[in-house]
């Protein structure tokens, strides 16, 4: 492949003759984690043992002094690869970058033809435009099985982005086992029905739905993302968006016992801000804090009908919970008046308008761009009535890759909701190649749509293909 297919575009190469032909002598060494990877994914690609050495042939370095966390250099020679990134995280980038430069069938899981698998030389320096660099997945409308989050992680890692905010709880089910409330996810994590259809009037299908995880599967969610160097970030969303926790223990709302939310849109059934229900959120966010090493840690906040100044007190108390054990809270934008004034270093995700960045920012909040107007992946491709998914604001691909974003923040972040998104398949669809727009957005420092369109067809949908991902066409919906 060439050093013009790299998706995300890095900030500088330089293209030289010759290549370096990966064979049975190649070896890879340096940072253990990194090399482990490389050996393990392009290994299995290219049928090559790509074997440890003394003086390997790809070797990853890591050196403080060069570049800046996430960033790296890499250079390509006839005789081997030579990698110097900033830290782990880099040599990880720098990894993901060579296999970009191999044949598209290096993105599949075992060698399919002995054919060549060759690097072009050249030099490469690469470095994130912002740190935080996120998708939101919404397991909760519908529960994505442990399998599809282990691969989406993988397919956010190709594309160099680094954080998996996982929203695990709303009013239509509750993902995450908590030992002293088995009731969460006894009750909680089903549903008796979900309402199908887009018309006015509401229609339901006839199907159960639910699942859960256990502490052990996000446990290892969290390990398989830490080796792609991507943070899962938890979402408990409170004190709105919480019906199937009341569900399940009733005396956490008005002590009536509701069900499990079947419809979409937003529960008035909301926490009350008893000492006890504030106790029960602590104890629940401790379990959260031993199973997720995440820095921040997400309480939601959003859409609270009927709000009150206690609920936001009720706000306050989970944040400073979460403050005292050494990481940071975030929040959606509602928080800021909701539970004005927020404890300092509080992060904010802003997803209404470019206002409440503004607003979050001149309180002394770091910002995460979460856009509802141009970073909703549920949200409709095309206007055509034979667009699958047709709700929300028209969010194209070239909409996504025109955002600008306001450069004083920590970082951009994708939503993927799930009301319409009852299976992987679906998924992929509302996410690609969106994401490989938004990966741009997040990373790269400049931005050229013509550009992105020809290394998007060219090289990285054979790429997406070859993972075996099923995005939409961009042609539109319809093969017939
Ligand atoms: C708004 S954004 C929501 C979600 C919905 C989404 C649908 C936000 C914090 N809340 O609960 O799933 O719109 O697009």
């Amino acid at each position: 492949m060439t050093w013009d297919s790299l998706l995300p575009r890095p900030v500088l190469v330089r293209p030289a003759a010759g290549v370096l032909e990966l064979d049975e002598n190649t070896t890879v060494g340096g940072e253990p984690t990194t090399a482990d990877w490389f050996r393990r994914h392009v290994g299995a690609a290219t049928g090559l043992p790509l074997a440890d050495a003394e003086r390997p042939t790809v070797e990853f370095r890591v050196d403080p002094a060069g570049s800046v966390p996430g960033g790296y250099r890499a250079q390509v020679r006839p005789d081997g690869v030579e990698v110097v990134a900033h830290d782990a995280a880099g040599a990880h980038h720098a990894a993901q970058t060579l296999r970009q430069l191999l044949d598209p069938s290096a993105y599949r899981s075992a060698l399919i033809h002995y054919g060549r698998f060759v690097l072009p030389c050249g030099q490469v320096e690469d470095r994130p435009r912002f740190s935080w660099r996120g998708c939101h997945l919404d397991v909760a409308r519908h529960f994505l099985p442990k399998r599809e989050v282990l691969r989406f992680v993988e397919l956010l890692a190709m594309h160099k982005l680094n954080v998996l905010h996982l929203h695990l709880t709303d009013d239509q089910g509750w993902r995450f086992e908590v030992p002293r409330f088995p009731e969460l996810t006894r009750v909680g994590a089903w549903r008796k029905r979900s309402m199908v259809g887009r018309g006015p009037e509401p229609e339901f299908d006839s199907r159960p739905h639910g699942g859960f995880y256990t502490a052990d599967d996000l446990r290892e969610i969290v390990a398989h993302a830490a080796r792609h160097h991507v943070t899962v970030v938890p979402e408990i969303d409170v004190p709105g968006h919480s019906q199937a926790a009341i569900a399940a223990y009733p005396e956490l709302g008005t002590g009536q016992r509701p069900e499990v939310w079947d419809s979409w849109g937003v529960s008035s059934d909301i926490l009350n801000t008893d000492p006890a229900t504030a106790d029960f959120y602590r104890a629940v966010l401790d379990h959260v804090m031993e199973v997720f090493p995440s820095p921040v840690i997400c309480v939601g906040g959003d859409e609270v009908p009927g709000i009150t100044p206690e609920h936001g007190a009720f706000l306050r108390e989970l944040i400073e919970h979460v403050h005292a054990r050494g990481r940071r809270a975030s929040g959606w934008d509602e928080i800021l008046d909701a539970a004005d004034p927020l404890p300092a270093g509080t992060i904010i995700a802003a997803w209404r308008d470019e206002q409440a960045a503004v607003r979050a920012a001149e309180r002394g909040h770091d910002v995460v761009l979460c856009p509802e107007s141009h970073f909703y992946f549920d949200h409709r491709q095309a206007d055509h009535p034979d667009e699958p998914i047709p709700v929300g604001f028209l969010t194209t691909l070239e909409k996504v890759y025109g955002y600008q974003p306001r450069p004083d923040v920590l970082g951009v972040q994708a939503q993927v909701w799930s009301e319409h998104l009852d299976t992987p398949r679906r998924l992929d669809y509302a996410a690609f190649p969106r994401l490989s727009a938004f990966a741009e957005v997040a990373w790269s420092q400049q931005h050229d749509l013509a550009d992105f369109q020809r290394r998007l067809v060219d090289h990285h949908l054979p790429r997406l293909d070859a993972c075996g991902v099923e995005y939409r066409p961009l042609g539109g919906p319809h093969p017939w």
